[in-house]
């Protein structure tokens, strides 16, 4: 599977909360990043249709790309499985064509958790903590203000606390002490008397920080699923599936489920399948807010902690899932993604993220609901102040004097990225700005904070165009910079930003074609709205969970006509009734309003989308959830 794992030192999830809040309509948009990512694999044979220009419509113009699986592939895996050939076609343009691989994937089981014993220095790591516990020196738990982070901070909290260790945490601040540990918490640490330092979604390129600890003797284990360098720093314990000299399975483990690795180490037969399922359920928070893939043990991860959670018991859970409307609800990831992660995450972008940790672990069902109401809030104003920046941005990409931004809605000719940059714009949230640009306009974009003459940016990119790289070609430009090929994190003085939209820009240029600015959309199958029952959704549901690796299943119907005007729900949505024959389907687009004016009644439309269900005054019903659509004509 492919899969961006380069270390990296600024991150902030790609949550995007577009999902409306209301309880009328349930849906879960998949995590965006999952389709730019899919494989395509051998034998599977891939019609590109190219974006046809739709006359009326200037934005969000997709390549339809249609995956056709070898035949034969299909129906040997569906004869062996007795599956029905539309699982079987699923599962091979997933990769899965291989029997015994595939069912594992349709039937998780907590058997498929790995030994943890397989992960380098595990034995090591755990036989320090025994020790530990029993002379009761004082551990200190080094996090991350990010979900990931924070969700390995409870998991290790809770298990450290259970077997009855001394335990204290430090979460650094995004916007005071930003991402990675220092030597100040560390030197701190050793003066309170803390003897081990266990860092989870960090440390494994610490070398000061971990050498200067073992100085102040105090022993560190590291867990984190980070890239290593190549040379390891000076811990007692490092725990990390990408270690080259770790033979651990599953290299694609999040920073919570390394963590989690070390509590099935440590707590061992104490671990019924109760106990590892109560930990799953913040295991795939976690998990899920990372964007790592879900196939192999994140998959059951994600399985068995989503089914968790319709029964949460810990006070914090319920409240969150109460303030977030999910409580008594069927949960997908797409709910976690965009609803869940958002309000832990606000946590950390607006005050502390220490927050998240307290609201997990703490037994009061009336001090939890407190906490998780205040969550909400600073959702809410994450939001507003997101909005505002956004709103400024794109005014910025539409003034005459702007260098850094394709002009609005042209999407062929232009600059290839967007540089945008203003003073006053909250550093916690520009990330999921940017995230909003790219949607919008399909380029690399970086958004940049200005504080006191100094320029705080975060990037985000499309497909094939690696932003480090990009920024390293300016390196020069930087105080620091950092982070993977789809997002980035850099700091510089604010005169060099014009420069720096040049360079950027020149960069994309020369890297980018013109096809390479239009996303791809991946259909899986062509189908017929008669096929889209609920039989189909019955099939749909047993290859839950659905996120990166395994992405929401993309259908295409053609030449659907329009049944009366286009509908707009809450000024933001559209709903369409569309038929074929005497067959029609209630459409909805999350979003996509402002395309109700170049639709009308009677026009014959193709549609891609995928299909959820709608849970409307106690009434479910299957609906299309609308990836794009063209008009093809007009009678
Ligand atoms: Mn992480």
């Amino acid at each position: 599977m492919l899969f961006l794992t380069v270390g990296f030192r600024w991150r902030e999830e790609p949550t995007v909360n577009h999902k409306p809040i209301d309880r009328g309509y349930q849906s879960s948009p998949q995590v965006r990043t999952a389709q730019s990512l899919m494989v395509v694999h051998a034998g599977t044979h891939v019609r590109d249709e190219g974006a046809r220009r739709d006359p009326g419509l200037q934005y969000r113009l997709m390549r339809w790309v249609i995956c056709t699986p070898h035949p034969e592939k299909v129906e040997k895996l569906a004869c062996e499985l007795g599956i029905p050939p539309l699982v079987a076609r699923l599962l091979v343009l997933r990769g899965l064509e291989d029997p015994e691989v595939a069912d594992r994937f349709l039937h998780p089981s907590l058997r498929q958790l790995h030994d943890p014993f397989l992960m380098a220095d595990m034995q090591t790591a755990v036989g320090r903590l025994r020790r530990a516990i029993e002379r009761q020196e004082k551990i200190l738990i080094y996090g991350d203000y990010d979900v990931d982070g924070t969700m390995a901070v409870v998991v290790l909290l809770t298990a450290l606390r259970a077997v009855g260790a001394r335990v204290e945490t430090h979460i650094p601040h995004r916007l005071t002490e930003g991402y990675g540990m220092r030597v100040a918490v560390v030197e701190q640490a050793a003066a309170d008397g803390c003897k081990i330092v266990i860092s989870v979604d960090t440390g494994v390129r610490e070398h000061e920080v971990i050498g200067r600890a073992r100085e102040l003797g105090v022993d560190c284990i590291v867990t984190d699923h980070h890239l290593p360098d190549a040379q390891l720093p000076p811990a007692c314990g490092i725990l990390n599936p990408h270690r080259s000299d770790c033979g651990y399975p599953d290299k694609n483990l999040s920073g919570v489920g390394v963590a989690f690795k070390l509590v099935q180490a440590l707590l061992g037969h104490g671990m019924s399948d109760r106990v590892v399922q109560s930990y799953l359920k913040i295991v795939a928070i976690g998990t899920i807010a990372d964007v790592v893939p879900l196939v192999g043990e994140n998959r059951v991860i994600v399985h068995f902690g989503l089914a968790g959670l319709e029964q949460p018991v810990q006070a914090g859970l319920r409240a969150l899932l109460e303030v977030a409307g999910l409580d008594g609800q069927h949960i997908t990831t797409g709910d976690l993604g965009f609803r869940l992660a958002p309000r832990l995450n606000a946590a950390g972008r607006m005050e502390s993220a220490r927050d998240a940790v307290d609201l997990f672990t703490t037994s009061q069902a009336d001090k939890a609901r407190e906490m998780a109401e205040r969550l909400d809030m600073r959702n809410r104003e994450r939001q507003e102040v997101e909005e505002q920046i956004l709103a400024k941005a794109l005014e910025i990409t539409q003034g005459s004097e702007f260098v850094g931004a394709a002009a609005p809605g042209r999407r062929s000719d232009g600059r290839h990225s967007l540089v945008v940059a203003g003073a006053g714009w909250h550093r916690g949230v520009i990330g999921i700005v940017a995230q909003r640009l790219v949607e919008r306009f399909y380029r690399p974009t970086l958004v940049i904070a200005i504080e006191d003459g100094v320029g705080h940016g975060s990037g985000r990119s499309i497909a094939g165009f690696h932003l480090v790289e990009a920024l390293d070609a300016a390196r020069e430009l930087f105080d620091r910079y950092g982070g993977h090929a789809q997002a980035a994190g850099f700091s510089l003085p604010a005169e060099r930003i014009p420069e720096l939209a040049a360079r950027f820009e020149r960069h994309a240029h020369s890297m980018l074609r013109a096809e390479d600015l239009e996303p791809v959309l991946r259909v899986d199958a062509e189908v017929s709205l008669r096929d889209v029952d609920y039989k189909l959704y019955q099939v749909l549901r047993q290859l839950e969970p659905y996120g990166l690796g395994n992405p929401t299943p993309v259908f295409a119907a053609r030449s659907a006509q329009l049944l009366g005007p286009p509908r707009v729900l809450k000024d933001k949505h559209l709903k369409l009734r569309v038929a074929q024959g005497t067959k029609s389907s209630e459409a909805v687009g999350w979003g996509w309003a402002e395309r109700a004016h170049t639709l009308a009644a009677s026009q014959r439309l193709d549609l891609a989308f995928t299909v959820d269900e709608s849970l409307y005054q106690d009434m479910v019903s299957l609906q299309l959830v609308i990836k794009d659509l063209r008009v093809t004509s007009d009678d």
